[in-house]
């Protein structure tokens, strides 16, 4: 392994912590290149839970290096204090372990009153967003008024962006009904934590590249799920970031000759939090059933994830957006017990048989799944750590859907727990 990326192949919340936090104990270094704090990992570690939003997965393990990638719209303040639940759980990190791209943007208060305002006034259209800001922060990096890291370390470079920045806000917040932005406030708010946040700000792009060129195994750490990503997944129902994998090269500063390996996650079955198509879900006692046993509660805002089938359609249009390598299946024991187990093979739309998810709003939302029904296991698969430990229907099932996905399945997991995975190949 030389560079491997790690996507989710469904709509967030695969199980990529773990899977990420297993591979990076095989890394030198784990990088983050896209999305912000409203990327929920849950790390079961012996009998200690971490919850980490910002902060990449490989923090938790000791001799790592860990890179937050200028394509990360990074929360000063949210960085600071989970940097101070680590320490409090005795994993104190320094610019030693950790790095922040001095080109990264930054999310601003004002960002977060913008997401929130804008989600209350869609009212029943709303996207469903974590309401961390991320969307509007975005926008200004792309609008080019962002403040980025390293405008933290000149004053005189702040009062330039903050003027641009207030030209754009002011109107965008009256708008709003939102109070006027204090630019004087926000500076000084700024440059009471810059002395805590520039202490791990460097060139990101230039620490990988030396990496690369010495050959150290990097694992890029994606967030969210190809299904968000802004240009591929389900538009508008969305996140403001490349989710693919192609953006961790441009996420991270580096070079896509760098990444050897890509890694698609994906659920046994398929969750969604927020608003947007979702042709598998299985809004009845399945979903129910899936929910419960699955514990399909957002770690960031606690909002219970619509459940359904697994999507071979959807997964398979992912692993190809993202050039996937190879699957890990997760959750797999949740669907111990079910009698009966439903894929979705292909869609209908309009009376004909598709392949692929279509990008118009209309026929988004007119698609019906196909399904093909397979029978359960009643034997539990959870831990299981070997193909022969599972039952056979439960193998029949993971076949089947490297079929339909058309990608070989190179781990399977069976519980939350680190060790609790089976390698196929
Ligand atoms: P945003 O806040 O602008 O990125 O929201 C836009 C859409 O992207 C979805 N989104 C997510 N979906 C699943 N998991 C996410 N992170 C948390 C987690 C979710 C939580 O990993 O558990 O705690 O609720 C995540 N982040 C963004 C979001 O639901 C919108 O549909
Ligand atoms: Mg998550």
């Amino acid at each position: 392994m030389a560079g491997v990326v790690v996507v989710g192949a469904q709509w967030g919340d695969e199980g990529k912590g773990k899977i990420v936090d297993w591979l990076s104990s095989r890394a030198d270094t784990i990088v983050r290149f896209q999305g912000g704090h409203n990327a929920g990992h849950t790390l079961v570690i012996g009998n200690k839970t971490f919850k980490l939003n910002l902060l990449p997965s490989g923090v938790v393990r000791g001799g790592k290096l860990s890179v937050i990638g200028n394509g990360v719209v990074v929360d000063p303040w949210q960085l600071l204090s989970e940097l101070e639940g680590m320490s409090k759980e005795g994993v104190s990190l320094n610019p030693d372990d950790l790095i922040l791209a001095d080109n990264a943007c930054l999310i601003l208060p004002w960002h977060k009153d913008i997401d929130a305002a804008r989600e209350a006034a869609l009212g029943d259209s709303k996207i469903g967003t974590t309401k961390r800001g991320i969307g509007p922060a975005y926008e200004d990096r792309v609008g080019r008024r962002a403040i980025r890291v390293a405008d933290l370390a000149d004053p005189a470079a702040l009062d330039l962006k903050l003027e641009r920045l207030l030209a754009h806000h002011r109107p965008l917040r009256a708008g709003l009904n939102l109070p006027e932005p204090d630019g004087d406030a926000l500076k000084a708010q700024l440059l009471e934590i810059a002395p805590k946040v520039l202490p791990f700000a460097r060139p990101v792009w230039k620490l990988l590249d030396e990496q690369v060129k010495l050959d150290r195994r990097i694992l890029f750490e994606g967030a969210q799920g190809v299904m968000l990503d802004v240009d591929h997944g389900t538009y508008p129902f969305v996140t403001s970031s490349n989710v693919v994998a192609g953006n961790a090269s441009a996420g991270a500063g580096v070079g896509p000759g760098a990444i050897s390996y890509v890694l698609g996650l994906a659920k046994a079955y398929t969750t969604r939090v927020g608003s947007g198509p979702f042709p598998t879900e299985q809004d009845n006692e399945i979903g129910k059933r899936l929910g419960t046993v699955g514990h399909e509660f957002g770690t960031v805002t606690g909002r219970a994830r619509r459940c359904g089938w697994f999507d071979s359609v959807m997964v398979r249009q992912a692993c190809a957006t993202s050039g996937v390598t190879g699957l890990a299946l997760t959750k797999l024991d949740v669907l111990d017990g079910f009698d009966e187990i439903k894929v979705c093979t292909g869609y209908r739309l309009n009376g004909e048989e598709i392949d692929y998810f279509p990008a118009g709003l209309t026929d988004q939302a007119a698609v019906e799944p196909i399904y093909e029904s397979m029978p359960g296991w009643k034997d539990s698969t959870r831990g299981a750590r070997s193909w022969a430990d599972l039952p056979a229907e439960a193998v029949k099932y993971v076949r089947r859907l490297e079929e339909l996905v058309g990608k070989p399945c190179a781990l399977v997991s069976t519980s939350p727990e680190r060790e609790d995975v089976i390698l196929m190949r």
